[in-house]
């Protein structure tokens, strides 16, 4: 009540402001004093001024800090099809940047030219459909070019990645990432979001063989050079969303609807360091959507290495069964067996 009352007052005053700002015009207007040429107003002339030294003040501002932070700016490209991204975003750059550019000029110039001045009458120039065509298919054709090759880019990367990708589970959850591999049979075991508890974080299903040599990476993704890699993203709660800068790659992770990625990287953590000349530099996965309160520490570290590094430290990863032996009694007992061969458990059953 009291909000409404205090509104129905500011209503008021500015009501009679406005009044009395009317009043004092029109008295002027009875002393004959409006009538005054506005050529003679010199804040029109003012005004007219700062436009143009708007237009060139700013212009230089932007120009020179363009140029001076361009290399701040430039991310460094670790993966091939961030090549194509950033070229596509530099050519959209330059496109819209040139026509801005261009606008801008006439936009400020023109104010301060074409000042309004008595002796000068606007010239009545209604429409020209020549000049209409010309401005509608140009950009047309060019915004058409554009959006198919962004569209190209981007199914490129979503589609279907190469047979011999090498398989990821990227999983978002509040708050933190989860990588699972799929071990030596190449895939990826079931999972449900019933069997969730504090260890099986992942709801992996060991009544489906595939999970039996599944492993988590632990506390980093540790993924290849030179070789393609597919994400397979999901989310456990809610949205979340895998971004890696360097790779130039963004993707959501969204509960309840599985999305993938595919990319190949094309420098090892060692190399990244070596061009950066910075020993401490690193690859991170961050999540690029605002998930809850501790959004913030959705990070963990990446690390590319050499192919044949690779094949190395994935031989040498311990099966989530080996670990987490209890997880055998949820395995259907004709599959037992298997699941111990599988998930490399052999030597432990024999010593029991
Ligand atoms: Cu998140």
């Amino acid at each position: 009540m009291f909000e409404l009352l205090i509104g129905i007052g500011v209503v008021l005053v500015v009501a009679i402001i406005l009044t009395i700002l009317r009043i004092l015009r029109l008295v002027n207007v009875a002393r004959g004093v409006e009538k005054k040429s506005p050529d003679s107003s010199s804040a029109n002339k003012v005004n007219a001024l700062l436009f143009l030294l708007f237009l060139l003040i700013s212009g230089a501002a932007t120009t020179w800090y363009s140029v001076s932070r361009f290399d701040e700016y430039q991310l460094p490209i670790a993966s091939e099809h961030g090549i194509i991204t950033d070229r596509l975003f530099w050519i959209t750059m330059i496109v819209t940047g040139v026509v801005f550019i261009i606008t801008q000029i006439l936009l400020f110039y023109f104010s301060y030219k074409y000042q309004f001045k008595t002796s000068r009458k606007a010239l009545y120039y209604p429409d020209n459909s020549k000049l209409e065509v010309v401005w509608t298919v140009i950009p047309a054709i060019v915004l058409s070019i554009l959006v198919f090759s962004g569209w190209k880019a981007w199914s490129d990367i979503t589609n279907a990645a190469p047979d011999d990708a090498e398989v990821v589970e990227v999983m978002g959850y509040q708050f933190g990432w989860e990588f699972r591999y799929p071990g030596k049979d190449n895939e990826l075991g079931n999972h449900d979001f019933r069997l969730i508890d504090p260890v099986n974080m992942w709801g992996m299903d060991f009544t489906d063989r595939s999970s039996f040599d599944d492993f988590s990476s632990g506390t980093k993704l540790v993924i290849p050079k030179g070789k393609p890699v597919l994400f397979k993203i999901r989310a456990r709660d809610v949205l979340h969303s895998v971004f890696i800068p360097e790779f130039r790659l963004k993707q959501d992770a969204v509960p309840g609807m599985p999305t993938r990625f595919w990319f190949t990287p094309n420098k090892t953590t060692a190399e990244m360091r070596e061009e950066l000349g910075n020993p401490d530099f690193n690859y991170y996965i961050y999540c690029t959507e605002v998930c809850g309160r501790g959004h913030f520490s959705m990070r963990k570290m990446v690390e590319v290495v050499e192919a044949d590094e690779y094949e190395q430290w994935y031989a040498e990863q311990q099966p989530f069964l080996q670990k987490n032996p209890d997880y055998l009694a949820k395995v259907p007992s004709n599959m037992k067996e298997l699941a111990v061969v599988s998930a490399g458990m052999d030597s432990e059953v024999e010593e029991n």
